[in-house]
């Protein structure tokens, strides 16, 4: 994403028809538009931001002649589901969009530049000079769609999540006999007189997965919201696997996770029973519900073949779900409207030896001192070196050894400056 450029200021003077020059009147350039994004509750999922999407906020008009302003550029709006967590990976920044209408500006338009209306004064009366307009913020934003599900399926990777899912809701996930069939997490909706319940099938977990192998951390992220979660457990697994350890490693990872995910209710679903024999699959629920006791609301054998327990599931679900909507209040403090800029804080630079006769200044106001400015015209660049002198930059120069004729590279262009030379 890229926030738009801020439209140049205008260089300009009045022309009357008695008058060969009249006074500057350059206008100022419009400001650029801002990349905001903005939650929208009828958006479901991020399915239309594929990778390497890029969005790019229109630029501020140019100022012109006669003083007027170039046109602020509208912001460009990027509609995301509830739920979406966005996150500038480089600068550290996250954003969590919960509630309908709420707005994060991701990417901040430029300033627009001030026409040579606004460099005239007593001693500049002719300025042939104008600022440009500085550059939008630019980024890569990850995205993320944090569920809001009330009911969350997890297992180990071809437990029989999916096929659950599939049966249980009217959802059509991707079934198939190999681990990893699910890679983005499907919800579905199991409807009853009184109440909708929405579950969540996530990928499989693998051990490690709390602790972020594999995309565990988050797909556990999905779940976070989840008010109950059902644990699928594979009572005839292929691969000869003792599902007492299968259990332990899935209720280790969620643990691992931390978040609260391993304190919320929990129901077993001991599936796939058609694979063994009535007798066993009653046993197997007997055993499993004298094993944990009172750590789970309930144990259900179930088969997505033949469809038994399915519907013993489904009530256990909706009973299990404690009532009351999910509050997006219960979301994490939202950053997206405190974020402030702090001018004072960006007006900071720092000079650096390079080598003998070498320096360096670096810093945000600076840099942002020569973007605004065209370094090939000879007004502006007496304009910069007053505005460096008034900085302190020049000062600092000389404390650090700067003489006559040293080379010095202000924010990468290289410069020549006179720390003698009279105030300009
Ligand atoms: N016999 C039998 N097979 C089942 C049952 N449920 C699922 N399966 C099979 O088990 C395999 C895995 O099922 P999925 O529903 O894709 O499993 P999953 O847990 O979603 O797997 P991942 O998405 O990889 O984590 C498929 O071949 C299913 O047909 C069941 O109740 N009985
Ligand atoms: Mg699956």
């Amino acid at each position: 994403m890229r926030g738009g450029s801020g439209g140049d200021g205008s260089i300009s003077f009045r022309r009357e028809a008695h008058v060969p020059k009249g006074g500057p009147d350059g206008g100022d350039g419009g400001d650029g538009g801002d990349v905001v994004l903005v939650c929208d509750p009828s958006r479901r999922d991020l399915g239309e931001f594929h990778r390497g999407a890029h969005f790019k906020a229109r630029r501020g008009g140019h100022g012109e002649g006669g003083q007027r302003h170039g046109a602020t550029a509208a912001d460009m709006e990027v509609r995301v589901p509830p739920g979406t967590v966005a996150e500038d990976l480089e600068k550290g920044t996250r954003w969590d969009l919960v509630a309908p209408g709420q707005r994060a500006v991701v990417a901040r338009g430029g300033a627009g530049g001030r026409g040579n209306k606004a460099f005239a004064g007593a001693t500049r009366q002719t300025p042939r000079m104008a600022e440009r307009g500085l550059a939008g913020e630019e980024g890569w934003l990850d995205l993320r769609l944090r569920l809001f599900a009330d009911a969350g399926l997890v297992g180990l990777p071809n437990a029989g999540k999916s096929s659950l899912l599939k049966r249980l809701t009217r959802a059509d996930p991707k079934v198939a006999g190999y681990p990893f069939t699910t890679l983005e997490p499907v919800l579905g909706t199991i409807e009853t007189h009184e109440r909708q319940v929405v579950v969540a099938d996530i990928p499989g977990l693998i051990e490690g997965a709390g602790a972020g192998a594999g995309l565990g951390h988050e797909f556990l992220a999905h779940v976070e919201r989840c008010r109950l979660l059902v644990h699928v457990l594979d009572l005839a697994p292929l691969d000869g696997s003792d599902p007492v350890e299968n259990h332990a490693t899935v209720e280790a990872e969620l643990r691992d996770h931390g978040s609260g995910l391993a304190e919320l209710p929990r129901l077993l679903c001991l599936s796939k029973a058609d694979l063994v024999t009535s007798e066993e699959a009653e046993a197997a629920v007997r055993d499993w519900t004298a094993r944990l006791g009172d750590r789970v609301s309930g144990v259900v054998a179930t088969s997505a073949v033949t469809g038994a327990g399915l519907d013993e599931l489904r009530a256990a679900i909706v009973r299990s779900v404690p009532p009351g909507e999910q509050k997006p209040q219960d979301a994490p403090e939202v950053e997206a409207t405190h974020r402030t800029y702090r001018p004072g804080a960006a007006s900071a630079f720092e000079v650096s030896r390079r080598g003998p006769g070498a320096f360096a200044v670096e810093g945000p106001a600076v840099e942002r001192l020569i973007a605004r400015h065209d370094i090939d015209n000879e007004e502006a660049l007496r304009y910069i070196e007053g505005r460096l002198r008034g900085m302190g930059v020049i000062r600092a120069l000389a404390a650090a050894g700067f003489n006559p004729g040293d080379d010095v590279e202000i924010a990468g262009t290289a410069f020549e400056l006179d720390p003698a030379a009279p105030l300009g």
